[in-house]
């Protein structure tokens, strides 16, 4: 029968068994356990919010101290304060703002993480993804899928700076990274500009000549012209959501699913003086203003912005949106890892 041992050396013997277990690389599970197996989710990251005020100075102070050859891609990375100056906002998402001045180019390259685009200001520069062009504008979000071939260009006269959401501290976690270059700087365009756009963007009357195959969207660029009129028309007849206000989710017009396989997108209005109730999720979300004007409260903290700000809710923190504004809507932008953790059934959610 097994027996404890219970004199005052136990101690001395266990701290002495623990050191000899490290020469095999173990150790003993139970005095981690309880850090290991939380009750609920205790994400490092921490609520945060990057405030374009601030930072855009720095992001243009960027375009005079490096070019985009010499960049490959000019980003000022939004680095969570709670993961020790990691390229993440949260484990899974990563953030950063991107400028491109007239004439540059960011060279043609692909990689297993996915990426979005959030415009914020400029006009008129492109990305190109696997041989299709779009012109960008502000509010529009511009997808690039896993392992599609990408290069933005700025032929406009003004600058151009983007929002860009990664899953790339996931692709990283699991290991699953990899990276090639383009044989030129510029990919050929072997599409019409913006054919996604005539073949996908009506999402009740597709192609039925052309199957689209891959686990993502087709459409390259969701503009903020149908995004906004979307929202605004709906929430002239619906209240939408007691958490969210009128939300909608971007999705992939061939399933009706996410835009991506790891990252869901969303577009929301808050109606004049909407006070949402507050909700947790097991899920990190980036969110970025439109316009408007109010507060978000993460866990104990409260996130006021206005527009360009971004904000981050990592997983299980409460979260209740306000707009403060008793006449204009407020519009956000989001990004969550949603699909991954559906995918794998570890989604939850709860009301306060
Ligand atoms: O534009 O392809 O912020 O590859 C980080 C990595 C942007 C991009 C980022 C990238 C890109």
């Amino acid at each position: 029968m097994a027996t404890v041992q219970q004199s005052p050396n136990r101690a001395q013997a266990l701290e002495a068994y623990y050191q000899e277990l490290r020469q095999f690389s173990t150790a003993p599970l139970w005095t981690v356990l309880k850090s290991l197996l939380t009750p609920t989710p205790q994400p490092r990251a921490v609520p945060f919010i990057w405030r374009w005020r601030e930072l855009r100075p720095y992001v243009y102070r960027a375009g005079e101290l490096i070019g985009t050859e010499e960049a490959e891609r000019r980003v000022v990375m939004l680095c969570n304060p709670g993961l020790d100056g990691a390229a993440a906002v949260t484990n899974t998402l990563y953030a950063g703002l991107q400028l491109i001045l007239p004439g540059e180019i960011a060279r043609t390259h692909r990689h297993t993480a996915a990426a979005i685009r959030f415009i914020v200001e400029g006009h008129g520069a492109y990305t190109a993804v696997d041989g299709e062009r779009t012109l960008m504008n502000p509010g529009d979000l511009v997808l690039t899928p896993n392992w599609t071939w990408h290069d933005h260009g700025n032929e406009s006269a003004e600058p151009m700076v983007w929002l860009d959401g990664l899953d790339l501290p996931l692709v990283n976690a699991i290991d699953a990274m990899f990276f090639e270059e383009y044989p030129q700087t510029v990919q050929p365009v072997t599409k019409a500009l913006d054919d996604s756009r005539r073949k996908y963007a009506q999402g009740t009357l597709l192609p039925a000549y052309e199957r689209h195959l891959g686990h993502y969207s087709p459409l390259l660029n969701y503009t903020w012209e149908r995004t906004h009129a979307a929202l605004i028309e709906l929430a002239a007849h619906d209240t939408g959501s007691p958490y969210d206000g009128v939300v909608l989710e971007y999705v992939n017009p061939r399933t009706g699913g996410p835009v991506l396989p790891t990252m869901a997108c969303y577009a929301q209005l808050l109606p004049p003086g909407f006070e949402g109730q507050a909700r947790r999720r097991s899920i990190s979300a980036i969110f970025h203003v439109v316009e408007g004007e109010g507060y978000t409260e993460v866990g104990n903290q409260r996130l006021d912005w206005q527009a360009k700000d971004t904000f981050c809710v990592p997983s299980w923190a409460p979260c209740r949106h306000v707009n403060t504004s008793s006449g204009k809507p407020a519009f956000l932008f989001s990004f969550t890892d949603a699909p991954v953790l559906q995918a794998l059934g570890l989604y939850r959610e709860a009301a306060e």
